[in-house]
């Protein structure tokens, strides 16, 4: 049987993708059980630091796969896959690429917004296709989309389910960037290899800084940044950052945290 999720390590990073082509790598229990068990080989592993999320086939994603049966309780479903993978994403002490081409839809848009730098095609397609269903957009949605691209585009793009594209995406603030079409496997890939030669340990705290950002007032963020600032002081990467500007040569950063 084809593996759901192909995990692929080298150069201090761990490639992931989601390998149910014939359905857009439509999202059913053997892929989150695989994705669960990818991220926690990726923090397990000393010398990972860098994910890079992509998908096989034609597509990223098309959310939640509707031909393997619709729970009875969709809250339950949420509470059991969807919400620990964005949690998990979001509280990975890793960066995470997502190279997105074809469509992202549904759960698929808003697993890719849960990663730290999105890449897309410039005629990728973006749809929060829960409207067409019936559904409210979940993993995240509603809480990304607002922040990312202001709340008069997140409700058209909740309401209207109208697919942009990766252009658009880029132009709206959803995603770092567009490149050409077939260029965003090579361009996650090199972001992620970028990436995982930086300080992975301040890397992680600024993950952690801006997850507490959103619910924090200014005067709280500032305590958030003193306590983080405090641990990446400590790390050797800081350091080496030092010694490396003073010498006037580029850093050899190890991502340790001691
Ligand atoms: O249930 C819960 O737990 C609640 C959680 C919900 C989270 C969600 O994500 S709800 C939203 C689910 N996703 C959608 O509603 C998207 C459904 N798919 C589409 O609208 C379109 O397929 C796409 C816009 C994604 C792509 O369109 P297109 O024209 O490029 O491709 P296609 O021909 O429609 O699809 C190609 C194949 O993939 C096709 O199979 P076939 O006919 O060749 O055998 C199609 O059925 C399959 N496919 C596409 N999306 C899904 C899927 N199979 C299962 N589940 C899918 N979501």
């Amino acid at each position: 049987m084809d593996e759901p999720v192909l995990v692929e390590r080298g150069g201090g990073v761990h490639r992931l993708t989601l390998n149910r082509p014939d359905k857009i790598n439509a999202l059913n229990d053997a892929v989150f059980d695989a994705l669960a068990a990818a991220l926690d080989g990726a923090e397990a592993d000393e010398g990972c630091r860098a994910v890079l999320l992509m998908g096989a086939g034609r597509g990223f994603c098309s959310g939640q796969d509707l031909t393997a049966g619709v729970p009875a309780d969709l809250g339950e479903a949420l509470e059991r896959r969807y919400n620990p993978l964005v949690r998990r994403l979001r509280g990975l002490p890793l960066p995470v690429v997502c190279a997105v081409h074809g469509v992202a839809a549904g759960a698929g848009m808003n697993l890719a917004l849960a990663c730290d730098l999105v890449v897309a095609g410039r005629t990728a397609r973006f749809t929060e296709a829960f409207v067409r269903i019936g559904l409210v957009p979940d993993a995240g949605g509603t809480w990304f989309l607002p922040r990312l691209a202001g709340d008069a585009r997140a409700r058209g793009l909740a309401m209207l389910g109208e697919a942009i594209t990766g252009e658009q995406a880029a132009a709206w603030g959803l995603i770092w960037a567009a490149v050409e079409d077939g260029q965003e496997a090579a361009e996650g890939e090199r972001l992620a290899l970028q990436l995982a030669g930086l300080p992975t340990q301040a890397i992680a705290l600024m993950k952690r800084a801006f997850g507490a950002a959103a619910g924090n007032t200014l005067d709280q963020q500032l305590d958030v940044e003193r306590d983080a600032q405090r641990e990446a002081g400590a790390t050797p990467d800081f350091g080496e950052g030092v010694a490396a500007f003073r010498e006037k040569r580029a850093p050899r950063f190890t991502g340790r945290r001691a």
